[in-house]
């Protein structure tokens, strides 16, 4: 039964009190043997289901509890293909070198075991098939078990972030990175649905509203590249609270960067954000079109594709009708009224209208160029569901704008309707303060054939993110050796931080010196290109002979060529004040706000501040130490006055936005889960050693076993220690001085080996962490018991 622990425990309860004649102590009844079996009991049913449950194919037999095996390493060499025996965690590989590395996972990944453990990190191999893996019964086996009785699995590295949050009381933070189709989206989705479950989210609407938030966001960022057909094209940071007891209370999602750009134009063979597709096939299918003033014969300019392939797939697949309900359903599910939902199907049908306005120049005898709309249906279409006037909306695309600029309108549009319902969202989730488990799953490193403005800024992104992951793994750890005295041998990485001072430092940095290229009107993408030379002088940036307009950057994750075409039409990003002005007068609501409210309060902004003062660690000097910088950045993409307005180029909004992200990042503990893809076909068991390689290599999968192996990855204050643990060797009536004595007395008792003591720190390896909260569970659920039974609700 689902309740079949508070049953044993209670069992147990019922059997103490016979044995006592009259209510005995705390400490008689802790030391009572039946106690502290009753936990060893639990863990032996525990273990019976992961028996049960191993029976399903994708499980490997049950490992060895770690500490068996930690002191008898068995031998592994490739050549030995017999004897050649998996490691769950590549830490516990007696030869460490490239070779063995990836044949492990290769031979693991033949087994459909697409997860391994780097020490307390978690390797995840895109199955690119579905896996039975995933389902209740697993969220089950591996709630609150040793990470050893069970094979590596993403839901050990949920289950890990929780229980840290509840026995620490601390934020945490899930780091997911890897190159685009990895699987850093499924994997984000899989660690919602068990920290749901390990959250207890019995109340039905609360976990459907949590579950139902990822399609729908997805729905309005993510799109079919070349890589990936469900690609996010947007970051986004999910943030669970909990309760102090660890019940989950809400979410709230934050969506950084959104590639507006594909709203109006996408690159051959990708498309555009899903939720056009699925809207344009749902009003279809409801025959709703005329009512939104689409046209029936054929699709918009911007989702159409010119082969006639997506009215194909619109009216005659099911999938997109599916996909229309679905999100109607979400909609529904996260509390908007469907008033508020029609209101976004009307902004939705207004773009796809705009993109089909068309523009033609009048005279080019007059010295100032002017255009007119030459098929009226379509801005008359436009101006009707976005509910101003089409006179007054031509006025602002045609008087003094030229025909990107007409288009400039509606990729606002998006990111601003993108952010209204986040907005909206957060509202109808709760938004009550609490501990939370944040999730970050932004787009992945990527290089296409042609790459532009928006591959710069993702991969600037996770450049950004590799930065974190080794300030983490590897610099702060072993700072703190020097600080601390601490013996250890170092580890050497590959520091990618040239490579982020050369895109972000001031005022030389990339970013700053496209921004400064912005400000020149007679500037051109040549002349950008070229200042990007002159400044750039660092082994990071080259030029290649014989493309006038490319660039190329050796990033940690492979070389990426840009082509530099359009880049700083991109980046000014320029949506005209009168633009602004027709739309404001909208009567839809929605519209309204989204051109009144500047999309970042100040209130933010200070908080942002204040995050990063308390916590700039992991920042680099550009956002920490520049901190003033933060002041003048009034991001006001809408500017209130529509004169003199203070324009923002996306360079600054980006950079903006990353340290916003980092911001909240840092406060938490983090959890990494590295997303892995074993081939570029997508297909299932193809595991292709050379690309794996690459992958493993950028981002330093030996080193990062190699100081998983040696050093010590947590490092806690003596104080901090033993308010956490004195438990383990005090009695709860005692209060043991926060002292280094204290912390050796709680250690002792432990029995655990391979620990040190610095100046100020208990120094410990990641397997201690997991096995010193076991510890205090296994205390504290006598305790638990024993309070129930002292105040009587048993006896
Ligand atoms: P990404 O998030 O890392 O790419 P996704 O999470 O979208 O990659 O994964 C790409 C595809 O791989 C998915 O659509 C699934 O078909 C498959 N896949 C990944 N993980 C699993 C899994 N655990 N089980 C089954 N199939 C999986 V990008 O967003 O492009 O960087 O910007
Ligand atoms: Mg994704």
């Amino acid at each position: 039964p689902e309740n079949w622990c508070e049953e044993f425990n209670h069992f147990i309860s019922q059997c103490l009190i016979k044995d006592f004649e009259k209510r005995p102590s705390v400490t008689q009844l802790l030391d009572h043997p039946f106690i502290k079996e009753a936990h060893g009991k639990v863990l032996f049913l525990q273990k019976q289901l992961a028996k049960v449950l191993q029976d399903q194919k994708h499980l490997n037999p049950v490992a060895k509890p770690r500490h068996e095996r930690m002191h008898t390493r068995r031998p592994c060499h490739v050549e030995d293909a017999e004897k050649y025996c998996l490691e769950d965690d590549l830490v516990n590989l007696e030869v460490l070198d490239e070779d063995i590395i990836i044949h492990q996972l290769q031979k693991r990944y033949a087994d459909l075991l697409i997860y391994t453990y780097v020490g307390d990190i978690l390797i995840a191999l895109n199955p690119f098939q579905n896996l039975s893996i995933y389902s209740p019964q697993f969220s089950r086996l591996y709630h609150g078990v040793r990470r050893a009785s069970n094979p590596p699995h993403i839901f050990a590295s949920a289950d890990a972030a929780y229980q840290c949050l509840v026995t620490f009381s601390k934020d945490q933070c899930i780091v997911i990175s890897g190159e685009s189709g990895s699987g850093k989206t499924e994997s984000a989705h899989l660690i919602v649905q068990h920290l749901t479950f390990l959250g207890k989210a019995n109340n039905q609407t609360l976990r459907e509203k949590i579950l139902q938030v990822n399609p729908l966001v997805e729905a309005f960022g993510n799109a079919c590249t070349a890589i990936n057909d469900n690609s996010s094209r947007f970051g986004k940071y999910l943030e669970m609270m909990f309760t102090p007891t660890g019940a989950v209370m809400g979410a709230r999602i934050s969506e950084y960067l959104l590639e507006k750009s594909r709203v109006i134009k996408q690159a051959v063979g990708e498309k555009n954000f899903h939720i056009f597709y699925y809207i344009y096939a749902g009003l279809y299918h409801q025959q709703k079109l005329s009512e939104f003033r689409l046209p029936e014969e054929k699709p918009p300019r911007y989702i159409a594709d010119g082969t006639g392939r997506v009215m194909h797939d619109i009216t005659s697949k099911e999938s997109y009708k599916r996909q229309f309900e679905e999100i109607q359903h979400c909609f529904r599910i996260i509390g908007f009224t469907e008033k508020e939902v029609h209101s976004v199907y009307r902004i939705l049908a207004g773009i796809l209208s705009i993109g089909n306005v068309e523009f033609a120049a009048i005279s080019s005898q007059h010295q100032t160029d002017k255009s007119e709309v030459p098929n009226a249906e379509a801005l008359e279409n436009a101006a009707f569901v976005l509910c101003i006037s089409p006179e007054e909306l031509q006025e602002a695309l045609t008087s003094h704008c030229v025909v990107t600029r007409g288009e400039t309108i509606v990729r606002a549009n998006t990111v601003d309707r993108a952010a209204d319902i986040r907005d909206a969202m957060s509202k109808a989730l709760s938004a009550d303060r609490g501990m939370n488990v944040g999730i970050l799953d932004i787009f992945g490193f990527e290089n296409f054939q042609r790459n532009s403005f928006e591959q710069l800024c993702i991969n600037i992104a996770n450049e950004q993110i590799q930065y974190y992951f080794n300030q983490h793994v590897f610099a702060l750890e072993q700072m703190e050796y020097q600080n601390e005295g601490i013996d250890a041998i170092p580890v050497e990485y590959d520091d990618n931080r040239p490579l982020l001072d050369m895109f972000l430092q001031k005022p030389l940095g990339l970013l700053a010196l496209l921004d400064e290229e912005s400000r020149f009107p007679r500037a051109t993408d040549q002349t950008l290109v070229d200042k990007f030379e002159d400044n750039l002088r660092c082994k990071y940036f080259w030029r290649p002979k014989g493309a006038e307009l490319c660039f190329g950057i050796h990033h940690y994750a492979g070389k990426v060529l840009y082509d530099a075409s359009g880049v700083l039409e991109k980046n000014r990003d320029t949506l005209p004040a009168d633009v602004v002005v027709v739309l404001r007068t909208s009567a839809n609501k929605l519209l309204q706000q989204l051109f009144s409210i500047p999309l970042t309060k100040t209130g933010n902004l200070a908080q942002a501040k204040a995050r990063i003062s308390t916590a700039s660690r992991s920042l680099p000097p550009h956002f920490s130490a520049g901190r003033a910088k933060v002041d003048t950045l009034e991001v006001i993409r809408h500017p209130e006055e529509t004169t003199n307005m203070k324009r923002q180029t996306m360079a600054s909004y980006f950079r903006y936005s990353l340290m916003d992200l980092l911001s909240k990042m840092v406060v938490g503990q983090p959890h990494f889960v590295r997303c892995i893809k074993p081939n570029d076909d997508r297909e299932a068991l193809q595991f292709c050693r050379e690309r794996v390689l690459v992958q493993l290599r950028s981002t330093g999968i030996q080193e990062t076993i190699n100081i998983r192996r040696q050093g010590y990855s947590h490092r806690i204050l003596f104080e901090e220690f033993v308010k956490r643990y004195y438990y383990l060797a005090f009695k709860a009536h005692q209060t043991p001085p926060a002292s280094k004595e204290s912390c050796v007395a709680i250690l002792e008792k432990t029995r655990l080996d391979h620990w040190v003591l610095g100046k100020t720190k208990v120094f410990l390896k990641y397997y201690h962490v997991e096995q010193l909260n076991l510890l205090l569970r296994e205390v504290m659920g006598r305790v638990v018991v024993l309070q129930a039974y002292t105040k009587g609700w048993l006896g």
